[in-house]
């Protein structure tokens, strides 16, 4: 399985501000994370991090064809971005919504996403294992889908 991990705005700054929320390991330490747990699952990875709304919905539309799935979080674009949900909801691909911290305890406008309806499902608050689990769940994605063909 072929699956390609977007970060959106502002997770190039991970590790570097914040940490009581976002933690101390910046965004190599996550791609390297990411990257070590794919390879134990047998998932190649592709990494592809944005600070802007359209090259983001350029990489959705760019990986029809070329993955199997997607791993996004659209960070702050979550809670706004009607074109970010449309490109996912374009490419049919299976995806997986994640966010670092738990959002559903943080603020208000933090408990709206717009590219929720889209997912396969959203997992928020587990840190960097979070985009592990993402993994986990498109690969249980995959097989069911295979045994209903
Ligand atoms: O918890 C998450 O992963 C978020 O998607 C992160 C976004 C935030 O807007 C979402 O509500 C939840 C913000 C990412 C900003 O990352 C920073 C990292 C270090 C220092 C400052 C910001």
């Amino acid at each position: 399985m072929k699956i390609l991990i977007i970060n959106g705005p502002n997770l190039n700054m991970l590790g570097i501000r914040e940490p009581e929320i976002y933690g101390r390991k910046t965004y190599q330490d996550l791609v390297h994370y990411i990257e070590g747990a794919a390879e134990a699952l047998d998932v190649s990875t592709g990494f592809y991090q944005s600070n802007h709304e359209g090259d983001l919905v350029d990489v959705i539309q760019d990986a029809y064809g070329k993955y199997d799935g997607i791993i996004i979080n659209p960070a702050a674009y979550t809670h706004t971005s009607v074109a970010l949900l449309d490109a996912v909801k374009a490419v049919g691909l299976p995806t997986v919504e994640v966010h670092i911290s738990d959002v559903s305890t943080r603020e208000e406008f933090r408990q709206v996403s717009y590219i929720r309806q889209a997912v396969i499902g959203t997992i928020a608050g587990k840190g960097f294992d979070g985009y592990v689990e993402a993994i986990k769940l498109l690969l249980a994605h995959e097989n069911g889908s295979e045994e209903h063909q």
